[in-house]
């Protein structure tokens, strides 16, 4: 059975102003388009055919003979799941379990804010930044090309696409304006909290220390 691009959920204008209609169709309708088709090519006839796409992604990892394999699937699996993390209006501070989850590993949500934006902004290159759990607790990471926190065990809770396809028709080379935006204008907080619910994980409540975000 093939795998099929799934369709946005949203309209391909509904991020604007942050993210252009154009920059959606080409994105979506043309680079993740692409991830999808390679790897269906790329599996035909193997085993992996019969495989969800994030087994693929766990089996071909680290593998050299499945490089194309798991760079196609892994992109098509995180292009996927960066569309589900935004929304129109979205973004800004979260509530619930997530911002009580972020004030205590980061010490406030704009210092969380701060280690997100870091840490996308120095990824070398093409790549993703994410919040994961990791262990019960959350982490801010970066991955080079097409990799992703599945291999690992971490679960994915947000994600923000760092390739220059992302933001160069709108932003050029302000990776660091489009991350911005995507934090305060885009974030569907209520995808993360969803993660974070199927995880079936409690977050570990960090021990008192004294001086709240002291590290
Ligand atoms: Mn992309």
């Amino acid at each position: 059975m093939a795998f099929t691009l799934p369709p946005l959920p949203y309209a391909t204008n509904a991020l604007e102003p942050h993210i252009s209609r154009r920059t959606m169709e080409f994105h979506h309708g043309k680079h993740h388009a692409n991830y999808v088709n390679t790897l269906n090519g790329l599996i035909e006839g193997k085993h992996y055919e019969k495989l969800p796409l994030e087994d693929i992604v766990r089996e071909t990892a680290g593998k050299p003979e499945e490089r194309a394999i798991f760079n196609n699937a892994a992109q098509a699996w995180n292009h996927t799941f960066f569309w589900q993390c935004m929304q129109p209006a979205g973004g800004g501070e979260p509530r619930g379990e997530i911002a009580k989850g972020l004030r205590e590993e980061f010490g406030s949500y704009s210092d969380f804010r701060r280690k997100f934006i870091e840490t996308a902004v120095s990824r070398f290159g093409s790549g993703w930044a994410w919040l994961v759990l990791r262990k019960g607790k959350l982490a801010v990471i970066s991955t080079p090309d097409a990799s992703n926190p599945l291999p690992s065990g971490e679960t994915p809770l947000l994600t923000c696409d760092v390739w220059e396809h992302a933001y160069y028709l709108d932003y050029q080379n302000g990776r660091k304006a489009f991350v911005e935006a995507f934090l305060d204008h885009l974030v569907d907080w209520d995808h993360v909290a969803k993660q974070l619910i199927e995880a079936g994980t409690q977050l570990e409540r960090a021990p008192r220390r004294a001086g709240a975000g002291g590290r």
